[in-house]
């Protein structure tokens, strides 16, 4: 059990579990005309093997209409195809694109997709059920929420400091596409990769960094672009890229990248061309573009939207889109003390609706600054009504303990996806803006920075995976329930076990406000080291850097006042009803009152604790959560594979004793900069610690240690 298929090992299901269900069982699939190496295809040879799997029945394969009513067969098809060569599908039912129809009734199957996609989805999920050893008869059709379920892709051709294809903020080892500034010959993981996207709804993908290496266009790289697309065309995964936006200038010959000079726009149109002779159903493009120091059309005095419009043009005649992601702002400028990146966004973004193309997407962080434990929805969302847009996520846990943590994310992005914006005093959840419901746009979906690489777990982690399936199952439907979803994922990856897929999910359920409680609480962010790694505490790096993040504390006060009467101004760029909410205190709630407001140590909260009890408090409660994370584990002993037990432990071991380094970190770091003690006398206090420095240690030498929160004693 490496981890290497995930969620979609097929184990055998225990004979308890199949009893009375084998003999009934079909004992035929048949796949009607499915097209060579498409998703059909995959749909009957995943559905062939993942039945040997999990119930060890050994079923014919054929093609032949004739079976299209048989008794015991599972018939797999796209709705088209179903009705011209079987008839009528009954009841009548509404497939978008991409969904799926999945009846169970009676003792056949019908699996039937509004594309050949849908029907591998729908095909998937029966394998779903089987794997769970749910056997119950399920009628119904399936539809994705949005059009766009992309995974994105960090991955750098080639790193200076890495001799192999190193991804930005990933975890999970190497690059599974790029070596030494190519694209690899040996592309093994790439159908892998596919493979577990499809079973989760996902179907694009962007394969490199968004901090975009001109090179990736060269037509040795091209010829590689196509050769991952082949593989990932068999499971409805659409291949698109990350744009350097100088490419014209670093790559070509141009001594321009203007968006609007004539050879800059032939340059474009001519590689667009090229990429869609070598890949004809290339998804699009994906841009970062005048932010961290990447190029952009502003160089030129040129607008955004006419640099993410001249890539429209180019990529319109073949059916193809711009991602033009809204992270969008200039750190160097934005360091005096009314600046705030939390604003960029919408100051870049706004005054541009209605200028896009139809073509061009706008993905959008889901909070106003980057991925921190806990943000309010990105305002943008708001602010751009005639423009499609997209929710970007990051499966990678960047901020939130790089895979070394146990932190399941879908309660924090559903935060975000069930906040409603009170567009125009109307309902307006975030998903149903990114849907393309709310301002009825046939665009709009979501993006997950999932950064897999070639390590065995994908991305550095077994337990992370989660995040993974969880990403493809809220794309698909942000509204199902987070529980839910780990409980489907625990029994697929460790079996059916009652105290596994408890011990689980009761793990996963807390990890998130663990997290928050020894981290950063309060809205006040993640409190990492914020100039570099991202990693561990460093409450103090957050202050007075280019980087535009800060809490603005002192001795006395903490917390950024973005209100309107004396901040920044951040809370006004929300809908009023939303803005009238968070411009006050009173109506802030607690969790995201330093995000907005700007207050002394000795604030009541709604909760009638200060701001700094509640410091102390959620640093030791979150840390005492996952203190117990590793008794839970060790209850399982048995239970799971000695492989993945040990892997387990480990990181939750490690996790547990991390989050002592953050609870003291930071409860210290406040306390000296406060003054104000902990009420239940905790901080500074720990009687029955031996601390690193009063050991003997042999074979260690003592270095000094920066920040000085991440060390016993600066030590
Ligand atoms: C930040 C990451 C950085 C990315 C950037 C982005 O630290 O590595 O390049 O976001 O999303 O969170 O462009």
């Amino acid at each position: 059990e490496s981890g290497i298929d995930a969620w979609l090992r097929y184990a055998r299901l225990p004979a308890s579990a199949t009893k009375g269900h084998l003999n009934s069982f079909p004992n035929r699939i048949v796949v009607l005309n499915a097209s060579k190496n498409g998703p059909l295809a995959s749909a009957s040879s995943e559905l062939h093997k993942g039945i040997k799997g999990i119930l060890g029945l050994d079923l014919d394969v054929s093609s032949s209409v004739k079976s299209c009513f048989a008794q015991k067969t599972i018939v797999v098809s796209t709705l088209e195809t179903y009705k011209s060569s079987c008839g009528k599908l009954s009841p009548k039912v509404n497939l978008k694109e991409d969904g799926y129809w999945l009846n169970t009734k009676g003792n056949s199957v019908q699996i039937i997709g509004q594309n050949e996609r849908g029907a591998l989805y729908g095909a998937f999920q029966y394998l779903s059920l089987l794997g769970q050893g749910d056997f119950s008869d399920v009628e119904y059709a399936s539809n994705p929420s949005a059009p766009v379920r992309w995974a994105n892709q960090w991955d750098n051709l080639n790193a200076a400091t890495a001799a192999h294809g190193s991804i930005e903020r990933g975890y999970g080892g190497a690059s599974i596409f790029f070596d030494s500034g190519l694209i690899k010959e040996d592309l093994s993981r790439v159908p892998q990769y596919g493979r577990l996207l499809a079973s989760v709804g996902l179907n694009g993908i962007v394969i490199n960094n968004v901090n975009a290496d001109a090179n990736l266009l060269n037509e040795t790289n091209l010829q590689g672009v196509k050769r991952i697309a082949d593989l990932f065309r068999p499971w409805g995964v659409n291949v698109g890229i990350s744009l350097n936006f100088a490419s014209p200038q670093v790559l070509g010959d141009l001594t321009t990248f203007d968006p609007l000079d004539s050879t800059v726009i032939k340059w474009w149109t001519d590689k667009t061309d090229r990429i869609y002779q070598l890949v004809p159903d290339f998804a699009g493009y994906l841009v970062k573009a005048n932010s961290e120091g990447q190029p952009g059309p502003l160089t030129y005095n040129r607008t955004l939207s006419e640099g993410a419009n001249l890539f429209a043009k180019a990529i319109e005649p073949h059916g193809g889109i711009v991602v033009f992601r809204a992270f969008v702002y200039d750190q160097l400028n934005e360091t005096d003390w009314k600046a705030d990146r939390a604003n960029a966004a919408v100051q870049y973004f706004k005054e541009l609706d209605g200028q896009f193309d139809d073509n061009v997407l706008i993905q959008i962080k889901f909070g106003p600054i980057d991925f921190q434990v806990r943000e309010p929805a990105s305002p943008l969302f708001a602010n751009m009504p005639k423009t499609p847009v997209s929710i970007e996520l990051e499966v990678t846990q960047e901020y939130l303990g790089q895979q070394c943590h146990l932190v399941y994310l879908p309660p924090l992005w559903q935060t975000i996806l069930g906040f409603d914006m009170r567009y125009n005093h109307r309902q307006s959840y975030i998903r149903d803006i990114v849907s393309g419901e709310v301002f009825n746009h046939k665009l709009g979906g979501y993006a997950g920075v999932v950064n897999v690489g070639m390590d065995d777990t994908w991305i550095g982690s077994h337990l992370a995976m989660s995040n993974f399936f969880a990403f493809g199952r809220l794309a698909w439907n942000p509204q199902a329930d987070s529980q839910d979803i780990v409980e489907e994922w625990t029994r697929l990856t460790f079996g059916l076990s009652r105290d596994v897929v408890a011990a689980i999910v009761d793990m996963s359920m807390k990890s998130w406000s663990a997290y928050e409680g020894y981290s950063g609480n309060l809205g006040i962010q993640t409190l990492t080291d914020i100039l570099y790694t991202h990693y561990g505490a460093n409450p103090a790096s957050q202050d007075n850097n280019g980087w535009g993040q800060w809490t603005r504390a002192d001795s006395k006060t903490i917390g950024m006042d973005r209100t309107v009467s004396n901040g920044t101004g951040n809370a006004g760029q929300y809908p009023k009803d939303v803005a009238n909410m968070f411009e006050h205190t009173q109506t802030t709630p607690d969790d995201l009152l330093l995000w907005f407001h700007h207050v002394p140590y000795t604030f009541k909260l709604h909760s009638g604790k200060t701001v700094i009890q509640h410091f102390y408090d959620a640093h030791y409660t979150g840390a005492a959560t996952v203190q117990k994370f590793p008794t839970t584990w060790k209850s399982l002993k048995g239970q799971v594979d000695s492989e993945r037990y040990a892997d387990v432990l480990y990181r939750l071991q490690y996790q547990a004793g991390h989050s002592l380094v953050w609870r003291d970190g930071i409860s210290e770091f406040y306390r000296n900069l406060s003054s104000i003690p902990d009420k239940l006398n905790r901080v500074r206090n720990h009687p029955h610690r031996i601390e690193a420095e009063d050991m003997q240690l042999s074979g260690f030498t003592k270095v000094d240690v920066s920040p000085t929160e991440c060390a016993s004693k600066y030590k």
